[in-house]
């Protein structure tokens, strides 16, 4: 497939936008093989096979590095007990929280699950999402934790999309290891980990470090069994509380560290030097009611990569546009509308490990996104509106 008369945001290697006026995108198969200027289109790409897509700016798939989009029930009325000025740590140590989509995640049977998945999953390809991460972590024992993934890899054979997982057993100490962390990791979580690695499940894992749930120790002891695994690492760090996560990350080789509001400049450049992506979540800070921003301009002075995701989950983002996360990452956190669109193509392939994606490139994954705006700016500034004209995942329309 050729096309051509586009406006073409490549995100070029030195992240920029990579504009290209009147380009053309040559595609072979599930790959790109030629991006540039139509004028200088090689003959060996010319096909009956074009499309003139009129002016539209094309850019590649977007990329939602970091979401809980597996999960029973809701969480409306926590909501509403927040409006009323219980915090989501008050409500988490009295019981509800993830706690209590833990309970709802057991009792749901796997095709329910899945159906109830698959509604959000539509929503974000709606707008242009071709690469989707997808959290466990609302099972917390090993049934419920393997069938959360298996879920998760059912999306990717139910809709054109790419999965990958991550293993969050460390999310949270369930109510029968309550005081227990430790024995909960031993007993649970890491021969979890291990069996749902066996059986092919676990794409990376991650955890939450913070006060309600993990410590920077127990976290550790997750990474060295991942790391024996062989798998990439994540974390959920310094979301309500400077808790030591981000250092730990990068200590690891972490691929992300990801929410960030209470990191700091050390965090910031521990970071860089790791060369780990910071992921941030600001449907999660909008709907916390958060009043600290992650260091944005600590992150861009020490060149961390950032990106920008849904954080899909019934508590604390209930967030199913990645084109609204894009925005608040520009008016909440100040990043600036090209951050935005880096933050959801380039560099959240890279807080995935997924180096194929992201970019435009002779080489990568032909998964593209056709907009009906005049320039990607666009994207991140309007508010509830869906420009996409269509999508392109694998080289298929
Ligand atoms: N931080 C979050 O924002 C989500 N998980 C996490 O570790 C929230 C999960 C939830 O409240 O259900
Ligand atoms: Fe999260």
């Amino acid at each position: 497939m050729l096309l051509t008369n586009a406006t073409i945001a490549t995100l070029a290697r030195d992240d920029s936008f990579g504009l290209i006026e009147r380009g053309a995108v040559a595609l072979d198969g599930e790959r790109i093989a030629w991006v540039g200027p139509q004028a200088e289109l090689p003959e060996i790409y010319r096909t009956d096979e074009t499309q003139d897509i009129g002016g539209r700016l094309i850019t590649p798939g977007l990329v939602d590095c970091h979401s809980h989009i597996v999960f029973g029930g809701h969480r409306a009325r926590e909501f509403a007990l927040r409006l009323e000025g219980a915090s989501y740590e008050e409500i988490a140590r009295a019981g509800g929280g993830i706690v209590s989509t833990v309970a709802a995640t057991r009792a749901a049977p796997e095709d329910a699950l899945l159906a109830a998945a698959l509604r959000r999953v539509d929503a974000l390809i709606a707008e242009g999402v071709t690469l989707l991460e997808v959290k466990s972590g609302y099972g917390l024992d090993r049934e419920t934790e393997l069938k959360m993934l298996r879920v998760a890899r059912a999306i990717g054979t139910r809709r054109p999309i790419e999965v990958r997982t991550s293993f969050l057993g460390a999310h949270a100490v369930p109510p029968d290891h309550t005081g227990r962390a430790d024995a909960y990791l031993d007993e649970v979580c890491l021969p979890t980990l291990r069996a749902a690695h066996a059986e092919g499940l676990v794409d990376a894992v991650d955890g939450f470090c913070e006060g309600i749930a993990f410590d920077a120790a127990q976290i550790g002891r997750v990474f060295d069994t991942a790391r024996k695994l062989g798998l990439p690492l994540k974390l959920h760090a310094e979301q309500l509380s400077h808790s030591g996560g981000t250092a730990l990350a990068a200590a690891h080789g972490a691929l992300s560290a990801d929410h960030l509001e209470y990191a700091t400049e050390a965090d910031a450049r521990a970071l860089a030097e790791a060369g780990a992506v910071a992921v941030l979540l600001p449907g999660a800070f909008y709907t916390l009611r958060e009043t600290r921003a992650p260091p944005v301009a600590a992150f861009r002075a020490h060149g961390v990569p950032m990106a920008l995701a849904t954080d899909c989950n019934p508590g604390s983002s209930p967030l199913t546009s990645l084109l609204l996360a894009m925005n608040m990452g520009c008016t909440l956190f100040r990043m600036t509308p090209l951050e935005a669109l880096l933050g959801v193509t380039a560099h959240a392939a890279r807080a995935l490990g997924a180096p194929e994606s992201g970019r435009l490139r002779p080489g990568a994954i032909a998964d593209l996104c056709l907009w009906d705006v005049d320039h990607p700016a666009e994207l991140a500034y309007r508010i509830g509106f869906n420009p996409l004209h269509a999508r392109i995942f694998r080289g298929a329309l």
